[in-house]
């Protein structure tokens, strides 16, 4: 059943690129848990979404990425309806870039909400993704294509 007082939310999430990979993490959350997914979180108020981008990075993963850097990719709409609840995201994808220079590596700054980050390339994802990943990907996003 809905909630009577939800609302939607905004999810900004990052698609960090190295050469032909992709940064992604096992999830531990109530919602979408030991799926694999990108470092984000929610928009704060008075935030940009580049700024988002660069704080949810930084909390998630300690690198610190130039908000100059980051561009918008794709808007999408999710509703997840679960049994008791029902949650409904604007997704909002920023793409940053390692440069082939840049060997800094991510840390697991938050262990308790993920497992642990490691670059995938994009025809060999790992299994199972976050539900709404997943429904991008299967609408043909692509980060390594996409423009702004
Ligand atoms: P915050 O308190 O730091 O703001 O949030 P968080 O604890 O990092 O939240 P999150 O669950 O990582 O992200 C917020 C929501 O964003 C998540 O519950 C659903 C939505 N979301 C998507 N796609 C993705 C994705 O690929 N990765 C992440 N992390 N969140 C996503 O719709
Ligand atoms: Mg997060
Ligand atoms: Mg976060």
């Amino acid at each position: 059943t809905r909630e009577e007082n939800a609302v939607p939310r905004v999810a900004v999430v990052v698609c960090l690129l190295k050469g032909k990979t992709v940064l992604l993490g096992r999830r531990r959350s109530s919602l979408g848990d030991s799926t694999f997914s990108l470092p984000g979180g929610h928009l704060e108020f008075g935030e940009s979404f580049e700024e988002c981008a660069a704080r949810e990075v930084k909390e998630e993963t300690g690198l610190d990425m130039e908000k100059e850097k980051i561009e918008l990719l794709r808007v999408t709409n999710n509703l997840f309806v679960e049994e008791v609840k029902a949650y409904h995201y604007v997704g909002i994808f920023m793409r940053a870039m390692l440069t082939d220079d840049d060997h800094r590596e991510p840390q697991n700054v938050e262990p308790n909400m993920c497992d642990g980050w490691d670059w995938y390339e994009w025809d060999c994802l790992p299994q199972p993704l976050f539900w709404p990943l997943q429904n991008a990907v299967e609408a043909g996003f692509n980060p390594f294509h996409a423009s702004p």
